[in-house]
Order: C-alpha cells, then structure tokens, then sequence
C-alpha cells in the first residue's frame, strides 16, 4: 500500500523507471522534449555558432588530454567560462600552425558552460522547465538542486573527437562531499555508433574505485590529483567494469546519467553531426560542499543556480 501511494504520486517518471536508474547508473527517456522544443534548441545552437566571432577567439581546443602529447584543456578561456558563452574547437580543426583548416560552424567541439542562464532557449528548456522540476521531485536525488554549468556537444562529422570513458563526480568536474552529480542528456539529432552515441557500463557507479580526480592545478591549468584511500569513494578492491552498453536514442529522448556511472563516447566517423544539449545537477551548499579544487567554481555574477527558486 505504501509503495502503491508513493508510486501514486508520481507526476513524471514510473517507479520501474527510477528503480532502472538506481540499478544501471542511467536512464533514457524517450521522447521527453517535443519536437518544436528539440528543434528551437538545435536552431538555437547552430546561431550561436553563426554569430560568434573566430577573428577573437584563442582557438582553445577541447582537449581530454588522451592524445600523446596533449594536456586536458585549462587555459583562461577554459577556466573563465563557467559564468559565460565559450566556444571550444575540436582537435583536428585546428593544424600544427594554429590556423583554422575548416569553417568555424563545423570546428566546434562543444558551447559551454552558462547556457542555461545567458541563453533565452536554454534557459527555458532547464531552470523555466516545469517538466524537468516535476522529474526533479519523482527522482529525490537532490533535496535542493542547482544547475552547475550546460554545454551544445557538437560531435562534427568526421572530426567529432571520442570521449574517453569517465564518470561527472569526481573524475572530472563536481566534485562535492558527499558526491552529488547527476548528468541530464538530450539529444538534439540522431545518435548512432557512426556519429557517436553514449555508452554506459551499467552498474558501474556501485563499485567503482575512485582513484584519481580532475582539479585546476595550483601551478596553472588542470590536471588530475590522486586521492588517497581515505578520501577515495567506497568501491570493491577487486575492481570488475561491467561490460559497455551503447545507448542509440532520437532527437528529444532525455538520457539521466548518475555521477558515478562509467560512460564514453566514440569518435564521430559519420558524414552527419550529433549535436546534444547536456546540463548537470548537483545538491546545493549546504547539504554539500563543493570542493574548492574544482575547475569550475561559482562567481559573484553567477553563484549556484538553483532549480527551485
Ligand atoms: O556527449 C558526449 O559525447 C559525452 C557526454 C558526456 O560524457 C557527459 O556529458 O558526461
């Protein structure tokens, strides 16, 4: 009777659904945006790269830091963007000289990282969207949530550079104690193997090691820290990753993906772009601390955004 009452109240997501989340680490719900909604968030994103002016740009690129050679991208125009609309290029838009090889609308990598506060569309779409309080509430992963940073993955065709398997909480960004981090996903186009579609390995945030974690260094730029037993997330010793699960979805679907949970995706060999929006939650201060070492730290301009208020 109880769980018939709870499930009862739920506006948005089933009980099934939120038991799926817990036991995988992620979700795909389809068809959560609309089509117009969709549309007006990919019309939007390719605008902003329209508009933006490449005669001023540092040509950051985007960097994970997995090619030889190569350092996780931490320059000013990467750390000053948390509050802002920055462009970062792909890897291979950029030659050995520096000079741009294609237009700058098929060069970016990704938007980021204050879209869902500067941008009229995207501010509609996250912190004005009724539907996604309403799944806020179902789930209860957060008791006060704020939006911490947003981003247009573009993913460009041919070019679109993988991404290395990672989880959000504390390999790359959100660091908070206790670990708070919940990834929301949408597709804006097709995502298929080809052009790079997300894949988990389902389960893994329930016993992963946490070893290291990505913070801006104190000598400059960011990097990754190793952490000691004590301050490590509990997993097993004997460290097991459940097999990779590629996860196909259409423009709309809204992918949650859990803090812990490992997830990649592969390099864009296709001749179509995947552009996806993606934002991430994390539990507000007080009830968690986010850790100073972040790479990403709120300004007086733009504190925490929180969801409810
Ligand atoms: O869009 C992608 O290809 C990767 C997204 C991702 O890993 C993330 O949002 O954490």
């Amino acid at each position: 009777m109880a769980s018939q009452q709870a499930s009862q109240s739920l506006e948005l997501l089933s009980q099934r659904q939120i038991d799926q989340f817990h036991k995988n680490g992620f979700l795909c719900i389809p068809g959560f945006f609309n089509q117009e909604e969709t549309t007006t968030l990919l019309n939007r994103s390719r605008q902003l790269l329209h508009d933006f002016d490449i005669r001023s740009h540092p040509l950051t690129k985007f960097s994970t830091g997995t090619r030889e050679n190569s350092k996780h991208v931490g320059d000013e125009y990467f750390l000053n963007s948390g509050d802002k609309i920055r462009f970062f290029l792909e890897e291979d838009a950029v030659d050995s000289r520096g000079t741009l090889i294609l237009p700058k609308e098929k060069s970016v990598n990704k938007i980021g990282h204050a879209l869902h506060v500067l941008d009229p569309a995207f501010n509609a779409a996250t912190m004005q969207n009724d539907r996604i309080k309403s799944l806020c509430k179902d789930l209860k992963f957060h008791h006060n949530p704020s939006v911490l940073q947003s981003m247009v993955i573009c993913k460009q065709q041919s070019i679109g550079g993988e991404v290395p398997e990672h989880n959000d909480s504390p390999e790359i960004f959100q660091y908070t104690d206790p670990p708070s981090a919940l990834g929301f996903w949408i597709p804006l186009e097709e995502c298929t193997k080809e052009n790079g579609a997300l894949s988990f390995s389902p389960g893994s945030h329930l016993n992963r090691n946490i070893t290291k974690r990505f913070v801006r260094l104190p000598a400059g730029g960011t990097g990754f820290e190793a952490l000691t037993p004590s301050e490590g997330v509990s997993g097993n010793a004997e460290e097991t990753i459940p097999p990779y699960e590629l996860v196909p979805c259409s423009p709309g679907d809204l992918v949650l993906i859990h803090g812990s949970v490992l997830h990649k995706s592969g390099r864009n060999t296709s001749t179509r772009t995947r552009f996806a929006y993606t934002f991430h939650m994390i539990e507000s201060p007080p009830d968690a601390v986010y850790d100073e070492k972040n790479w990403l730290q709120p300004t007086a301009e733009m504190p925490f955004t929180k969801l409810f208020e």
